[in-house]
């Protein structure tokens, strides 16, 4: 058996997060490194390890993490906006292998990102 990645382990309660959503597909934490006010990551409970390694069997679980993300915007009262990242693979900045949306808001944003 594959050892469990960082998130399982988070989920599964064997390290200790503030988790502020959970559902059958995904659950929400605040990032302990935060680089915005508000700085979640919405994360499916099924380790799909990167965007990369998602197929059309996901769809219905990639649509769900967006609308989860939203809904936190809305509930964190992001009402000015915020930014949605997925980090892929080592060029896109990605460091844990257990797909993550990030939700970032609560300054303003600049482009193009680092
Ligand atoms: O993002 C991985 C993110 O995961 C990064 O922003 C830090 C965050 N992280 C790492 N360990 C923890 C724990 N224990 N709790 C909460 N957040 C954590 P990436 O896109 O892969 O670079």
């Amino acid at each position: 058996m594959s050892e469990k990645t960082l998130f399982e382990r988070i989920l599964d309660k064997e390290i200790p997060a503030g988790i502020v959503h959970e559902d059958d597909l995904a659950f929400a934490i605040r990032d302990i490194n935060p680089q915005a006010p508000v700085h979640i990551l919405v994360i499916p409970k099924k380790p799909l390890p990167r965007l990369a390694q998602g197929d059309e069997g996901d769809q219905a679980l990639l649509g769900h993490l967006l609308l989860v993300a939203a809904k936190l915007a809305k509930s964190e009262n992001l009402a000015e906006g915020y930014r949605v990242v997925i980090n892929n693979g080592p060029h896109g900045g990605e460091s844990v292998p257990h797909l993550h949306v990030h939700l970032l808001g609560g300054r303003q944003m600049t482009w193009p990102p680092g």
